[in-house]
């Protein structure tokens, strides 16, 4: 049977803004308080989605959340009318109304952790909601990401749906954003990659000393319990503490894998030839020959990772085996990177070719083009299964760009989040989404 990667990708949210929320990623602490343009944020990402659809490669859309949150902030204690909450919590605790208006959930590699049915022990799809709980304002995300993801994967007989890890910093997950899978073809088993920044239980593992490690390795186990996964078709790798005091704050920042490749940074990982050769011997016993770039620091330094986002890059598999690499334009604006992909590209191996995407607005708050896509393998019947509401189309690209042209602002600084008429707005235009993307109730609004 055939089998795809299909990538889902967030939707931007329409308040969309420069919040300065997380501590730890460089983009989100310098562009704080700079006025963002959400219209142009959607359709630079919607332009993203429909080049991929006109490439050939399947793609998905995963809505938005309602911002602001009124409910998460009348749990911190803020009452009234709507438009009292969020007038209160303006005069009071602007950084919690900030929070609450975060359109983070449009960094869909952080929704959630997805196993293909080949991995697992019931030959079900597993999803595994993440509980982003080192953040406030993502934190309050899994909720809304469950119900989401249960209206697109809504068949039980082949999918099934975790809710996210207890709440507390020892079970700190982010989802996908520390999850590869390596196989030979989608629909094979493949082994399961997991990187955490520490553990909360074994002080023999370092830690970061600056920035917070967002992912524990307690929390990678939970997961891979819950999917029903093997224990010879799971690597568990600790990222190295010295480059999250960097700003590299998930692993998707400075490594990348697909299919039997995993390009990574020389400084990504701890005790990495072990990691490697662990890799190399997991993927074998499944038919899988193990294959690794390694990108030098002498060539591309950890800083210019971070600021170039290359290894935040989409590493898709093209039907002749060869890989083509979906970068930010920021990968073209650093020399030393750019320099180095060319030599990439040229020297024979598996990664041939380089497609550059402007994604400023998603970028200025450090999201990349893999943080923006969640990617779930799926077989033929699997992917007749999903809602097809949300698979992208031509058709589909045309009335989310309509939608999105017609709600949107192209300006949204702190002041205007303060305005009521915004959380109208919003809803209105999730209102008209759910029908588009025929996703039955999600919304707070919709269902309270
Ligand atoms: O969690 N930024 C997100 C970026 C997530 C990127 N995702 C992956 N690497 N997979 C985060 O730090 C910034 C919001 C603000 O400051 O307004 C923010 O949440």
């Amino acid at each position: 049977m055939k089998s795809y990667e299909v990538n889902f990708d967030g939707l931007v949210g329409p308040t969309h803004n420069y919040g300065g929320l997380s501590y730890g990623n460089v983009a989100s602490q310098s562009n704080s308080q700079q006025s963002s343009n959400p219209k142009e944020a959607a359709l630079q990402g919607l332009a993203k989605m429909k080049a991929l659809t006109d490439m050939g490669f399947q793609q998905g859309v995963l809505a938005p959340q309602e911002r602001p949150d009124v409910a998460a902030l009348r749990r911190l204690g803020f009452s009234g009318t709507d438009a009292q909450v969020i007038e209160r919590a303006a005069k009071e605790a602007m950084p919690l109304l900030v929070a609450s208006c975060s359109a983070s959930s449009m960094w869909v590699a952080n929704a959630a952790t997805v196993s293909p049915s080949a991995d697992t022990a019931d030959g079900r799809v597993h999803f595994t909601a993440a509980n982003l709980n080192c953040k406030y304002h993502r934190s309050i995300e899994h909720p809304t990401t469950s119900r989401v993801l249960g209206a697109m994967f809504a068949n039980q007989q082949h999918f099934a749906h975790h809710a996210a890890l207890p709440a507390v910093a020892q079970f700190g997950d982010e989802g996908a954003a520390n999850h590869t899978r390596f196989c030979r073809e989608y629909g094979e088993a493949g082994v399961e990659f997991f990187v955490f920044g520490r553990s909360a239980f074994d002080n023999r593992f370092p830690a970061p000393q600056k920035y917070p490690a967002r992912q524990t390795l307690e929390a990678s186990q939970a997961v891979a319990r819950l999917h029903g996964l093997r224990d010879e078709g799971v690597v568990y790798a600790q990222q190295n503490p010295n480059v999250i005091d960097q700003g590299v704050f998930h692993n998707d920042v400075i490594a990348v894998g697909n299919g039997e490749v995993l390009f990574y940074h020389e400084d990504a990982f701890l005790e990495t030839d072990k990691m490697l050769a662990e890799l190399q011997g997991k993927l074998a016993k499944v038919g899988g020959n193990f294959q690794s770039v390694c990108v030098p620091r002498s060539a591309v330094t950890v800083d210019d990772a971070v600021r170039s986002y290359l290894f935040n890059s989409q590493l898709l598999s093209r039907p002749d085996g060869s890989m083509l690499l979906i970068v930010p334009q920021e990968c073209q604006a650093n020399e030393r990177v750019w320099t180095y992909l060319q030599s990439l590209t040229s020297s024979g191996g598996l990664i041939r070719e380089v497609k550059v995407f402007d994604l400023k607005q998603s970028m200025q708050n450090g999201g990349g083009p893999a943080c923006l896509r969640l990617r779930v393998a799926l077989n033929e019947t699997e992917l007749a299964a999903v809602n097809p509401g949300v698979i992208m189309t031509a058709p589909l690209y045309g009335s989310l760009t309509a939608w999105v042209e017609k709600h949107y602002r192209d300006r949204l600084s702190e002041t205007d989040l303060a305005d009521p008429q915004l959380l109208l707005e919003c809803r209105t235009a999730l209102d008209e989404l759910t029908q588009i993307l025929k996703l039955g109730a999600v919304y707070p609004f919709q269902i309270n």
